[in-house]
């Protein structure tokens, strides 16, 4: 038996040896070769190993329990959904996501392509840096890898083969518990609140009934609308920028869920860049954010009309009528998981950088405040948000409210 036949946590000493076993023809200048954990996630182990002749590559392991917490145990099943994703997501945005190497069911690993002259897209923005190509790149791949993955697409037969190939219990579970309840009842005792809006975090999300029965609705929409074959979670920590192109990866959340799932994902995460900027009184970087929100619906919304003509093949899905209700249910559901994004990363065990480093605790409180109230704005009136435009003023509006 080899040293990787039976599965282990690997750690450091061990990553030189696997990647030389697993990708061996590389060329690697052995003398020169080195790794180094790089990782940040809640879940993963992430290496980078590299040479001194410029080879390099990424290799990312999963645990039998996650990072952010020893006592939640999740299958490790999830990297190999992840790696056929990512070769699937290829297929239908070209380009846009990292090459896969070779996936390791036994270790529960991976080998990608290595993206080291791009930046996460969590912390160039924490830097204020802003990306001229991101709205057009995210909308292309959101239209692309969802519609293409739907039933108005697919043939039927063939979409149910991927639901039953890329269900995951305990991964959809952690979003419907964090996600879907949690920030609403603390029911787990997981939250993170930030003491200074106790009170207010008690009045606006635990105690108001008409939110938590559109959340309950939510909830149920994203365990049984098994509409695409979405991310699962689409946050600016699983994307890679540089000016000229954007890369998604990190879809071990995969499963058939609500389209509106991944784009709600977006919205609500440069609302958090926003946050960053409005503490630090970053104007500029602040209408870019905004900007950017509104671009990148207003493009879904153009692209997705238009492939849905080129690529839709269900006969009863080109009945007149059918496109518009179809986009306009999704929209409602931007609407609806934008808001619940927005609370379960201020409130919830999984908070955002951009958001918890604003040192300045009245300016953190205020922004917190305006997340909470947007994302319920977002939740309560679904039906209102059709455009860009309509998601930017959202904001603007629980901007006022919250000072
Ligand atoms: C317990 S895992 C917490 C969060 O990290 C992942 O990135 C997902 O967003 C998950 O909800
Ligand atoms: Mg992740």
């Amino acid at each position: 038996m080899g040293k990787f036949d039976t599965y282990f946590l690997m750690g450091i000493d061990d990553i030189l040896e696997y990647t030389l076993e697993k990708l061996p023809d590389i060329g690697w200048d052995k003398a020169t070769m080195q790794a180094k954990e790089i990782g940040d996630g809640n879940l993963n182990y992430v290496f980078r190993v590299w040479d001194e002749q410029g080879h390099s590559v990424i290799i990312k392991h999963a645990g039998v329990s996650l990072r952010i917490s020893e006592d939640m145990k999740v299958s490790t099943d999830r990297n190999r959904i992840e790696s056929e994703i990512l070769q699937l997501n290829d297929k239908y945005a070209p380009g846009m996501v990292p090459k896969i190497y070779f996936y390791d069911t036994v270790m529960s690993a991976c080998g990608m392509e290595d993206l080291s002259d791009y930046q996460l897209m969590r912390y160039a923005l924490m830097n204020h840096e802003t990306f001229p190509c991101f709205a057009e790149d995210i909308s292309t791949f959101m239209v692309n890898t969802l519609l293409m993955t739907s039933d108005v697409v697919m043939e039927h037969q063939a979409k149910k083969e991927l639901v039953k190939s890329f269900i995951s219990p305990e991964l959809c579970k952690i979003t419907e518990d964090l996600v879907l309840m949690e920030p609403y009842n603390d029911i787990n005792g997981n939250n993170h609140v930030f003491a200074p809006n106790k009170e207010f975090v008690k009045k606006e999300l635990y105690e108001d009934a008409a939110l938590h029965l559109e959340v309950a609705k939510l909830k149920f929409k994203f365990m049984t609308d098994a509409q695409a074959l979405m991310h699962g979670d689409l946050h600016t920590g699983s994307i890679f920028v540089r000016p000229d192109s954007t890369k998604v990866f990190d879809p071990e959340f995969a499963t058939y869920a609500p389209m509106g799932y991944d784009v709600g994902n977006v919205v609500a995460n440069l609302i958090f860049a926003y946050d960053n900027g409005l503490a630090a009184g970053d104007d500029a970087f602040c209408d870019w954010c905004l900007k950017t929100i509104e671009v990148t619906m207003d493009l879904f919304i153009a692209k997705f009309n238009k492939k849905f003509d080129e690529a839709a093949t269900e006969p009863m899905a080109k009945v007149p009528g059918f496109k518009k209700w179809y986009l306009e249910g999704i929209l409602n559901d931007t609407a609806g998981y934008a808001g619940t994004e927005l609370h379960r990363r201020t409130v919830g065990m999984a908070n955002v950088k951009d958001v918890t480093t604003i040192a300045d605790e009245s300016k953190r409180a205020w922004v917190e405040r305006l997340n909470i109230l947007c994302g319920k704005d977002y939740i309560m009136n679904q039906a209102k948000f059709r455009t860009g435009a309509d998601f930017v003023a959202a904001v603007k509006r629980a901007q006022e409210a919250a000072e």
